[in-house]
């Protein structure tokens, strides 16, 4: 090997593998890239996603809640659009995880899933690190870091003006 292609090889290997994603496993539990978008200013909530969030074992789960030390609570949503293409968001007491399922958890979702931070204690900036703890109803317990990113498309949701209906008072 020339130590000119060493070179190259050691920059690639330096630039290009870390940091582009990460991801953390419980059992058969998968939880790819968690990640969220930055907070508005003088907003209280922020959301949480995932790249991919999945049970690849054979025992079905369930998400059934979540904490972090940057918001007092943390619940789960479900976005649903309606005829008009608006995302309504919907609190749900859990995720269903049977085994092989993959819900969708990203944020240009427009019907997927999504972990709303309440009542943050701090601002989300790009470039922030945090830690969130998963509950699953078998597997326990597993603590994730979140990445604060930008993402490149918009979300499939407006969380400015973020309602929390329960599901029975959707509105038609
Ligand atoms: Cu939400």
């Amino acid at each position: 090997m020339t130590l000119w292609r060493f070179v190259l090889l050691w920059c690639a290997a330096l630039f290009s593998v870390p940091s582009l994603a990460h991801d953390f496993r419980l059992g058969g539990l998968r939880i790819d890239h968690p990640y969220a978008t930055p907070s508005e200013a003088g907003a209280t909530a922020a959301a949480v996603y995932f790249r991919r969030f999945g049970n690849t074992g054979p025992t079905d789960d369930r998400l059934i809640g979540a904490s972090t030390p940057v918001a007092e609570r943390v619940v789960i949503h479900q976005s649903v659009p309606n005829a008009a293409g608006l995302a309504l968001m919907y609190v749900e007491p859990a995720v269903e995880l049977p085994a092989g399922a993959s819900p969708a958890f990203r944020h240009t979702d427009p019907d997927g899933y999504h972990l709303m931070l309440q009542r943050l204690n701090r601002p989300l900036q790009v470039g922030d690190r945090f830690s969130l703890t998963l509950h699953f109803e078998r597997a326990g317990s597993v603590d994730v870091v979140v990445w604060v990113q930008q993402p490149r498309r918009p979300a499939a949701h407006d969380h400015s003006s973020h309602s929390h209906s329960p599901r029975s008072s959707s509105t038609p």
